[in-house]
């Protein structure tokens, strides 16, 4: 089987120590979303990110991620956020509209703010390659995001 691509990150175990992470999390495909909550949380926790430091919001679907994510940053005084979201392809063109606006908006998030958006969004053909990328063959995006996040922000 073809290995995924692994990002050379440089993570220490206490790099999230003092750190406070929003994570907006999609409820559409939520067997999907929520094994990469799963994983985000515990790869911050691993990475000494506190419990009490994590601020969860939910959203109906990956569309509302955007608006999500400036709502859980006025909410709360946060050094990066986690957008995990699942779309997966139907029978129309929707996957392609949701995708780019999804897409679009995140990167206008980290446009307009001074503190990391990090794309945890799966874009899939169907669920059984949605579900190998978040826990399964594939690995997680859910982990993924998690370092990303603590990349950006370590010290
Ligand atoms: C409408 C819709 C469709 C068809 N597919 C998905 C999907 O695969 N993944 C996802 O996260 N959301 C989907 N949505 C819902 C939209 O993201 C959004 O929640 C609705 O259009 C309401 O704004």
């Amino acid at each position: 089987m073809k290995q995924e691509k692994d990002i050379n990150y440089q993570l220490n175990d206490n790099d999230g120590e003092g750190k406070k992470i929003g994570i907006v999390k999609s409820l559409w495909n939520n067997n999907v979303t929520s094994m990469m909550y799963k994983y985000c949380i515990e790869t911050l926790t691993d990475h000494g990110v506190s419990e009490k430091n994590i601020y969860t919001l939910e959203v109906p679907g990956s569309f509302e991620l955007i608006y999500g994510g400036k709502k859980i940053l006025r909410n709360n005084n946060l050094d990066a956020v986690v957008l995990i979201g699942s779309i997966i392809k139907g029978e129309t063109p929707h996957f392609e509209f949701i995708s780019q606006a999804v897409t679009n908006g995140v990167k206008d998030l980290n446009i307009l703010y001074d503190i990391p958006f990090i794309f945890c969004v799966s874009t899939d053909l169907n669920l059984q390659q949605a579900l190998s990328r978040s826990g399964g063959q594939k690995g997680n995006k859910g982990r993924d995001a998690a370092k990303t996040a603590l990349q950006l922000i370590k010290e």
